[in-house]
């Protein structure tokens, strides 16, 4: 077999052109796996099954050119290596800002490109131009080495051999890789988990049949399948705290979706200087959440207003905004509606941007102040536009005509300047940055400290219009602000060796603050997460949620159960926090010695993930009795 091998790829006793473009592409996909990607590999098989996951989908890609005479060959070669080499060079780019591999669903969310630009441009490097050197390498062989692709063709054995090759090549990776991870693909959120396992191109082909099944799911469903979500969600269903019920009837609701600030920020101080002021006083007549996780997926700031407005879990790949707007939901806005408030969401940003526009519609909003509602001008605008300052400063207005509707208002306002990669006009930085390799995390500081003074102002204009002792205030953060690309700088600002998967883990937390009229501040302990947002809310409203399809818990009720679940699968307990695989204890942040510790709560986030996916994809909720058209 080795010799008749070695025989085929270098038929003419040199090197073929297309065994050339395999063997660069081959090692260049490996070599980026290794400096580009993050891939944690725990043995000896994993390295093995990485380094030769992608050489089968690379055979055959480029195994079409057989099929070529000479004249088309190089043409071929060429074309294939370019569009392989940019996929790849895609992904990395991703991957620097979002630690994740690229989904279909992302490339149709082309109405958020043009805003991008800014933050794509921080992405390049001149550097990158690497990336494609085997295509240089292809094009200079092809116009000065023309013998290279005169290698003779394979005749119709050498043909088979080549196909029971790759096809041996394969069984060796899938067999290695369901060794490594049973169920790989069944039961994987982890897109980590799949790029190691399967490869970075043959995922790509997977998630393109994931996004051929889920584009079917909904046709095929007529509400059957909803009786079984049913049940578990009444089973799960924790009773509320009748202490806390209704605690804030009637009153305002202002949410503030505070961008990318994670809970690490609170009570820390930077170069001695502390970073969230106001915040830090806040907590002090507030509910603080300091054990309060992000559960978003690949739709970033959506994903968190998906999450926070419905109690479903986001999709595991591509954002809800984009791929199911116009499903049926039961969500705050409307429940609100129909309890007498009037209720709008406030961001400085195109109303298209996520494609809120079509999906507020769904969610009963009544009306989306958004860029045109607000004067943006080069003086008041950073980064990715208006400044929060004046963002807030000009949201007076639209309150004010809320309030005159003569109804109590929920209000939602989505903050901007804290968002990557962190710019701020110099007159606006109140503190000096951090010192550490990474500029993303000693920019992060400084406009998190700005976030932090424009929210702080902003309650000061509350107090002034006579709002703040009529309004629940709740503010939130939406994800995380710094990816795993810094973990040498974060590991330095922690002061801790490295960041393991379990820092990681725990780094999702953000703030959750909830301030009432008239209640002292307390500090929460109980692990939760943005699912839990709604059914508290409405409970402090007195509106009951018994009969809602959710999957979060009244953070306020007595027997509700320390539980959070991320989009891919991790979650964190009151003792035991799971990510990578692997069942770390909370006490000390180390592997638990009893495997199966996790066992049973594996379980339970794979279930709720995956009604949550049904209920999306299927358009469930149409058959829900609860929920009317809007
Ligand atoms: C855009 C803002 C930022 O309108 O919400 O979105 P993000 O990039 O954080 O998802
Ligand atoms: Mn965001």
């Amino acid at each position: 077999m080795k010799g008749k091998m070695i025989r085929l790829t270098w038929p003419s006793k040199r090197i073929s052109l297309m065994a050339l473009a395999i063997i660069m592409l081959w090692l260049k996909t490996y070599i980026t796996y290794k400096i580009s990607f993050d891939i944690k590999i725990e043995n000896a098989i994993q390295e093995l099954i990485l380094f030769i996951n992608p050489l089968a989908f690379l055979m055959i890609v480029f195994g079409g050119s057989l099929f070529f005479k000479n004249k088309f060959k190089s043409g071929y070669i060429l074309g294939a290596s370019c569009l392989v080499s940019a996929i790849l060079y895609g992904n990395v780019v991703y991957y620097r800002e979002f630690t994740d591999f690229l989904t279909i669903p992302l490339l149709f969310q082309a109405s958020n490109m043009g805003e991008l630009g800014e933050s794509i441009f921080h992405l390049l490097s001149p550097w990158d131009i690497l990336f494609f050197l085997d295509v240089f390498v292809l094009v200079l062989l092809i116009k000065w080495k023309p013998a290279f692709v005169s290698a003779t063709p394979y005749n119709k054995r050498k043909q088979k051999v080549y196909v029971l090759l790759v096809a041996a090549i394969s069984f060796l990776n899938l067999g290695l890789a369901e060794t490594e991870r049973p169920q790989l693909l069944t039961r994987t959120f982890d897109r980590e988990m799949l790029v190691k396992n399967i490869g970075t191109y043959n995922y790509h082909i997977y998630d393109a049949f994931l996004q051929s099944k889920s584009s079917a799911q909904r046709a095929l469903a007529d509400g059957t399948e909803l009786a079984d979500i049913e049940n578990y969600v009444r089973a799960n269903y924790k009773q509320e705290n009748p202490a806390m019920f209704g605690a804030a009837k009637g009153k305002n609701v202002i949410m503030i979706s505070m961008e990318s600030t994670q809970n690490f920020v609170i009570n820390e101080t930077v170069n001695g200087q502390e970073i969230t002021p106001f915040l830090n006083s806040f907590i002090k007549d507030s509910y603080y959440f300091n054990h309060f996780y992000h559960q978003v997926g690949q739709g970033k700031t959506s994903d968190s207003e998906f999450i926070v407005e419905n109690s479903l879990y986001p999709l595991s790949r591509g954002a809800v905004f984009f791929t199911n707007p116009r499903n049926q939901y039961r969500a705050t806005p409307e429940i609100l509606n129909e309890a007498g408030y009037s209720t709008a969401s406030l961001h400085a940003n195109n109303k298209s941007f996520w494609n809120r526009d079509v999906m507020y519609g769904s969610l009963g909003y009544q009306r989306f102040y958004n860029i045109e509602d607000y004067t943006v001008n080069e003086e008041n605008s950073v980064g990715w536009g208006l400044k929060d300052k004046d963002f807030f400063e000009q949201s007076i207005e639209h309150l004010k005509e809320l309030e005159a509707k003569g109804k109590p208002f929920y209000a939602k306002f989505i903050t901007l300047t804290n968002h990557y990669p962190f710019t701020l006009d110099e007159k606006d930085a109140s503190i000096a940055p951090y010192d550490s390799n990474s500029k993303t995390l000693n920019q992060y500081f400084l406009t998190v400290r700005y976030m932090d003074e424009a929210i702080g102002h902003f309650i000061d204009l509350l107090k002034k219009e006579g709002l703040y002792d009529n309004s629940v205030i709740i503010l939130y953060g939406d994800h995380y602000g710094i990816s795993e690309n810094h973990n040498a700088a974060m590991a330095q600002y922690l002061n801790k060796e490295e960041i393991t998967p379990y820092d990681s883990a725990q780094l999702q937390k953000v703030p959750l603050i909830i301030h009432i009229p008239g209640h002292k501040g307390k500090v929460m302990t109980e692990v939760a997460g943005q699912v839990d947002l709604k059914p508290t809310l409405l409970h402090l409203l007195g509106i009951p949620t018994k009969d809602n399809i959710e999957f979060g818990a009244d953070l306020f009720s007595k027997d509700r159960l320390g539980f959070t679940v991320f989009r891919d699968g991790s979650f964190i307990t009151e003792d035991l926090t799971f990510t990578k695989d692997t069942c770390y204890s909370n006490v000390n942040g180390e592997p638990v010695e009893d495997a199966a510790a996790c066992g049973p709560y594996e379980e339970k986030a794979k279930q709720e993930l995956e009604f949550s996916d049904k209920i999306i994809y299927g358009d469930l909720l149409r058959f829900n009795e609860n929920v009317k058209s809007p």
